[in-house]
């Protein structure tokens, strides 16, 4: 019986992977932030797989567990005592929840019933998500020549209808970190709140000055940031769907958390727009943060360091490509001389390769799977494309 089970999931498995063996496989893609996971964090996907932390009354030492990666993410970001957080779904929940806690702290304090949030052109998609769905307004504000969102420019548009500001650290499109100090300033001047988004950067640039690379100050340190998101599913390795918001103060979540009566332990609050969410991903990023810890970290961001350094020197000595920026963390973007974006695209897609098409530039993310051998492979295969062959 027990065999004729076993034999039943071979064969299911066996027909998946037959179904599936055209996905692409990470070796060659250059365009993700996610990576594939190691071999502990799969086996944890698996055994802990019915562990659902929308009822934390049924599973209370993974709800410490998770108050465990929250330390240790709070302790990244230098969160104040009194700091609150909760695992999300990745960044987008994250920054929908930033903007909500927003959105009440204005009504309540500040009497701005529909107000206007601003973001940098370079915000991440889900900005525009949150801006829907909360029924907010939102004004876009460019960037200046470090693709850094223009202070300037941010401090004309501030009015009196003005709530919230977002700051990226670690942009989607160039990895740059907003000025979030000047940021913080005005938010403070002007009684703002300030969100960042650090769904990327929140996992490198903690490690960036332990390696001799400059670090920006992008956190709580800067007394206007009000809530910060990091995910555990891009530079981490953790388990999708995986991300984390920490507020500086419990008062910021007042909309946000709700008590669930009927649960079995009706005395804690859900912070999240989910209900049900996935404990596995949660004990994946305990073992990552708190077995693996610093030293995994560290080394993860020191070999995507390297092979950006490495991705970078290889294509600077092609003549035909140029570099719109210097990468300041494992994103690089190029463009060619001779031939369109889009067209090296999809030259470069037809030879298997994945990579994201930008308005001025391609862009690369250089994560734990993007190896030497892989970038030799690319560069060879962009040389081709260069030079005509299709
Ligand atoms: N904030 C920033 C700065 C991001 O770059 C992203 C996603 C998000 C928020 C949203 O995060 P979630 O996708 O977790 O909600 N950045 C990647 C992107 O849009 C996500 C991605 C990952 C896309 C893997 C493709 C892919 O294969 O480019």
């Amino acid at each position: 019986m027990q065999k004729q089970q076993a034999n039943i999931t071979d064969k299911i498995i066996a027909e998946i992977s037959e179904l599936l063996a055209n996905e692409k496989s990470y070796q060659h893609v250059l365009s993700s932030m996610c990576t594939p996971p190691k071999d502990i964090i799969r086996t944890i996907a698996g055994l802990f797989a019915e562990i659902n932390l929308g009822d934390p009354g049924l599973f209370p030492k993974a709800v410490e567990m998770e108050q465990d990666v929250l330390a240790e993410l709070a302790s990244l970001l230098n969160a104040p005592q009194g700091w609150v957080g909760t695992i999300t779904s990745g960044g987008s929940e994250s920054n929908l929840l930033g903007c909500w806690a927003a959105r009440h702290w204005a009504r309540k304090k500040k009497k701005i019933q529909k107000g206007t949030i601003l973001l940098p052109l370079s915000a991440h998609v889900s900005f525009e998500k949150a801006r829907d769905i909360l029924d907010v307004k939102a004004k876009w504000i460019g960037l200046d020549e470090h693709f850094q969102m223009d202070i300037t420019r941010v401090q004309e548009a501030i009015t009196k209808d003005t709530f919230g500001i977002v700051g990226i650290a670690g942009t989607t499109g160039t990895g740059v970190c907003d000025n979030i100090k000047a940021l913080s300033d005005l938010a403070e001047d002007h009684e703002l709140f300030l969100h960042v988004d650090a769904a990327h950067g929140g996992t490198i640039f903690p490690f960036l000055s332990e390696l001799g690379l400059s670090a920006p100050s992008f956190a709580f340190e800067n007394p206007g940031v009000k809530s910060i998101g990091v995910d555990t599913h891009k530079m981490m390795g953790g388990l999708i769907p995986g991300g984390s918001i920490i507020f500086r103060e419990k008062t910021y979540t007042e909309a946000i958390a709700k008590n669930i009566s009927y649960l079995s332990d009706s005395s804690t609050q859900q912070l999240t727009v989910t209900g049900t969410r996935p404990g596995n991903s949660v004990i994946a990023s305990w073992v990552l943060l708190k077995k693996l810890g610093r030293e995994y970290m560290l080394e993860r961001v020191r070999s995507c360091m390297e092979n950006t350094a490495y991705f970078v020197h290889q294509l600077e000595q092609l003549e035909e490509i140029k570099l719109p920026f210097q990468p300041t963390i494992n994103i690089i973007g190029f463009r060619c001389t001779s031939i369109a974006n889009e067209e090296l695209a999809m030259n470069l897609r037809k030879k298997g390769w994945a990579l994201s098409i930008y308005d001025q530039w391609l862009r690369i993310v250089v994560m734990p799977h993007v190896s030497k051998e892989t970038i030799d492979l690319f560069v060879a295969d962009l040389k081709k494309s260069i030079q005509g062959e299709r």
